[in-house]
């Protein structure tokens, strides 16, 4: 029997996607700078089906790559050539809402989209939230230990994660779900899987946290003199607002790409260096709070502050639509790094010489999370120049004490810089651990560990 015959026993025929038309649209990333050549998709319906995967791949030899929503930006969801691509897709079980303990178990297919609606009709909500959430899965979501806009408050995703069913590289399942908040029994191996960027096992279940869901909510957009000011601005908003959900920061010329490319208006009469959009959120309105706080924060230059839900989703977007707006202006190449706090403005104002000096006529977009020290440095007609304006980035985070990843993982992308960001003991641990679970390499090759 051939690997597609074996396959189609386990999952069902249809469930197989050797249609060339078909699997192409699984084969290339968000940005379009990453493809591969999967020789089938594989969409099992639960853990069973995808252990039954998990085996024919390792029983045939054939690599196996994990994609869930695919919206990753590292390069890690699509396939290598010749794999079998495992889509999580199917794996979209919702369980019973534990309201008492304030935690859900749920496919690693279910959207975030999809979660953020069956649990906020019960007066709770997900910690973590982005812009992507209509497309990204809560499996890619942990595989990746996914940040976003309420790091602030809330943590990463590995902070939401109390359980986890997985199917490791020989179709073994672990399965630990209870969800319990004390369990202190030995190595955490929930919390392993939780950036483990799909080389550990493929996730087909968890168990999240959930948090309340707070109505009462108001959203600035405050314009700054730059990224100095910023980061004293929220520095202030932190002490003053225990409400404080999300801060955020933007360049005037990301802001100009978003208003052309979305079509939206101009925030202020006049153009600011910077803004810093902030969200705050309690059970009551918290616009007063906020408008105080501001009036007397110096760094201030203009404000505007919405509390109704339109107003609220006009100034998010524009923040959240920096990516697409980037994406419509060509493929970027694509850095996501975090520096200490107080190294923020200096490393804001470095960037530009480093990466002109690897590419010269490249088009630089910044914008991030600030209070994490988080930029997403996005570098425009400069592809072909990718592999020295991310050794330029990265290696200037670096020399700051920053991380060359901050929330998206290292991916395919960043693989040959990991030195930068951890120790050769570190490494050596961590192949250790990929040796142990997935001796041969079968799960996600070429991401992550360097070769
Ligand atoms: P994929 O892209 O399909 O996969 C990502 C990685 O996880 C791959 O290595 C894949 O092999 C692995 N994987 C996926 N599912 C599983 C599984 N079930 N088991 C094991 N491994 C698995 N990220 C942030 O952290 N913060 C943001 O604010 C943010 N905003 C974004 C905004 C946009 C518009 C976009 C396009 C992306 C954004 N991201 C952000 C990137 C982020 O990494 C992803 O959106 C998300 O975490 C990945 O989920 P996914 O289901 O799409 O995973
Ligand atoms: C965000 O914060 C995402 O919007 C995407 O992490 C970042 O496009 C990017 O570089
Ligand atoms: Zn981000």
């Amino acid at each position: 029997m051939t690997l597609e015959q074996d396959l189609a026993e386990a999952i069902g025929a249809t469930h197989v996607l050797t249609d060339r038309s078909v699997v192409a649209s699984y084969e290339t990333d968000w940005t379009g700078r990453f493809s591969g050549v999967a020789r089938c998709v594989a969409r099992p319906a639960d853990t069973g089906q995808t252990a039954a995967v998990v085996r024919a791949c390792a029983a045939a030899g054939v690599p196996l790559c994990i994609q869930g929503g695919n919206t990753g930006l590292v390069g890690a969801s699509v396939p290598v050539d010749g794999s079998v691509l495992l889509s999580t897709a199917r794996l979209t079980t919702v369980d019973p809402v534990d309201v008492v303990s304030a935690q859900v178990t749920v496919g690693a297919g279910v959207t975030l989209a999809a979660l953020q609606r069956a649990v906020r009709e019960l007066g709770l909500d997900v910690g973590v939230d982005f812009a992507a959430r209509e497309s990204c899965t809560v499996g890619g979501m942990v595989a990746t230990n996914a940040g976003g806009e309420r790091v602030l408050r809330y943590g990463t995703m590995r902070a939401q994660l109390l359980g986890i069913e997985a199917v490791l590289a020989d179709g073994t399942v672990v399965s630990r779900l209870t969800g319990l908040p004390k369990d202190n029994t030995g190595y955490d191996v929930v919390s392993l899987l939780a950036g483990s960027e799909g080389t550990l096992g493929v996730i087909t279940r968890l168990r999240l946290r959930l948090v309340p869901m707070l109505a009462g909510r108001a959203v600035a957009l405050v314009a700054v003199a730059d990224t100095a000011a910023a980061v004293r601005l929220v520095r202030g908003l932190r002490d003053a607002l225990p409400s404080l959900e999300a801060a955020e920061l933007f360049y005037a010329d990301g802001l100009a790409l978003v208003r052309e490319k979305a079509g939206l208006p101009a925030p202020f009469a006049d153009e600011h260096p910077a803004y810093v959009l902030v969200e705050c959120a309690q059970r009551h309105d918290p616009t007063d709070e906020l408008l105080e706080v501001l009036a007397a924060a110096p760094e201030v230059r203009d404000a505007t502050v919405a509390g109704d839900v339109r107003g609220r989703h006009a100034l998010w977007a524009y923040r959240e639509s920096h990516t697409e707006a980037i994406n419509a202006a060509g493929v970027p190449v694509k850095l996501d790094v975090a520096v200490p706090l107080p190294a923020l403005a200096d490393a804001v104002a470095a960037l530009p010489a480093a990466i002109a000096v690897a590419a010269p006529a490249a088009r630089l977009i910044l914008f991030g999370h600030v209070n994490e020290g988080n930029l997403h440095v996005n570098v425009l007609d400069a592809v072909e120049r990718a592999e020295a304006v991310s050794d330029a980035v990265l290696r200037l985070v670096a020399s700051y004490g920053g991380s060359i990843s901050a929330e998206h993982g290292v991916g395919r992308a960043k693989r040959p810089w990991l030195a930068l960001s951890r120790s050769t003991e570190e490494i050596a641990m961590m192949r250790a651990i990929k040796n142990a679970l997935d001796p041969n390499g079968l799960l996600n090759p070429g991401v992550l560990l360097p070769d």
